[in-house]
């Protein structure tokens, strides 16, 4: 089985997980093609060289173009912010290289459109980094609706919640710039909740949102890592362009009612990524801080001990057990990483289509543009109307 020489764009906190994913794979899914960490791409090569030395790639180069173009590279990981997603997917695809990006799939709908078309188009295999699909527990509840344990779904709701932004005087960092992250919170996180409602609930119908900025305005950043950063004490202020938070209510194409929220002023909560699920025999409830657990309620139980009960995730019968650890001993974030990209490297293998591939990338950039139009014209907005809609200015 051939080995897949990666490229990867990008070296902060996506790169490392996604370094780490490589790292693992031979150890743990031995039946898949090995990921060979050739080129980790990147614009400073001080902090390159040293995420090369330290994550085990072969060569750090400072341009993606060239490194796109290369003849022993055959696939490209983007891990670096939405605004240049769609010139790098554009050109890896071109090369016919398979590509998997991190979320949101690009900085608007219609650069994703152009991303999915040109993917399509050379036949590669294309799939964004939606990780907590690949969570075990994610993926016993998806197995309990598609079976109808839950009945009929009636709700969603979900949260993404943190509070690293909280002090206005945290600096102005990438997220916080609109030409460069899209969307605040809304694409961060609330990206994350709307493909796991797609994939758990079915597609969106319509949505009507609520967004805010509390903090207008931050000292400039000198430098970032994963959610912190620094600034100089005389920085000048910044404009912040995102929200820094976005509520919003939708109804499901199948009649469920469901309800989100994403915001990174939610203080006390670092990282709360949770949804629960109602239907007309049960419910479901997952809270990313709990991964390996997955909170069940059957109305069918005995009168006596019906309430929801705790599934440990880990045994024969749920995912991905079977690569890690006995029964009960659980796992964390960067195995959900692990997950997805072993999905990568086996459709690569397979020579057939990742999932979620550039077409749910498509989806949930429609949903968060129907969300922020909803937002401001204070009115439900149609998802199939926003996905043939014009490209927002
Ligand atoms: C920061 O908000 C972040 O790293 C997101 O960008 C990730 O997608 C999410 O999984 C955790 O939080």
């Amino acid at each position: 089985m051939k080995d897949i020489r990666m490229a990867m764009i990008g070296y902060k906190f996506m790169g490392k997980a996604h370094s780490h994913a490589y790292h693992d794979m031979s150890m743990f899914f031995p039946h898949l093609p090995t990921p060979i960490k050739q080129v980790i791409c990147g614009r400073t090569t001080g902090e390159l060289e040293e995420a090369r030395r330290r994550y085990g790639w072969q060569e750090a180069q400072t341009d993606w173009q060239e490194v796109v173009a290369r003849a022993d590279i055959d696939a490209i990981d983007i891990s670096v912010p939405s605004n240049v997603h769609r010139d790098i997917a554009l050109a890896a695809a071109a090369q016919g290289k398979h590509i998997f990006c991190e979320k949101p799939l690009a900085l608007t709908l219609e650069d994703s459109k152009a991303m999915w078309q040109a993917a399509q188009t050379a036949g590669i295999v294309h799939m964004v980094g939606f990780n907590y699909r690949f969570a075990p527990a994610v993926r016993l509840a998806k197995s309990i609706i598609e079976s109808g344990r839950l009945g009929r779904i009636y709700h969603m709701r979900a949260v993404f919640l943190q509070d690293w932004i909280v002090d206005p005087q945290f600096p102005h960092v990438w997220r916080l710039d609109k030409s460069v992250a899209g969307s605040g919170s809304l694409g961060d996180l609330g990206a994350h909740t709307i493909d796991l409602a797609r994939y758990l609930v079915g597609e969106f119908k319509e949505v009507i949102g609520v967004e805010e900025t509390f903090v207008k305005q931050r000292p400039m950043s000198e430098s970032m890592t994963g959610l912190s950063a620094k600034a100089g004490s005389d920085a000048p202020m910044k404009e912040v362009t995102v929200d820094d938070a976005t509520i919003f209510l939708a109804r499901f194409q199948g009649g469920a009612l469901g309800s989100f929220e994403a915001t990174r002023f939610a203080l006390g909560h670092r990282s709360t990524h949770a949804f629960e699920i109602n239907g007309s025999k049960g419910s479901v409830r997952f809270d990313f801080e709990r991964l390996n657990e997955l909170e069940v309620y059957f109305e069918s139980d005995d009168d006596d001990v019906r309430g929801f009960r705790r599934v440990l995730a880990t045994d024969p019968a749920h995912a991905y057990s079977d690569v890690w650890w006995p029964a009960g001993h659980t796992i964390g974030y960067e195995h959900t990483v692990v997950h997805a990209v072993a999905e990568f490297l086996e459709a690569i293998r397979d020579g057939r289509q990742a999932v979620p591939d550039f077409g749910d990338g498509v989806m949930c950039q429609a949903v968060l543009e129907a969300v922020e139009r909803s937002c401001d014209t204070r009115s439900w907005v149609h998802v199939e109307d926003e996905l043939a809609a014009p490209a927002r200015l």
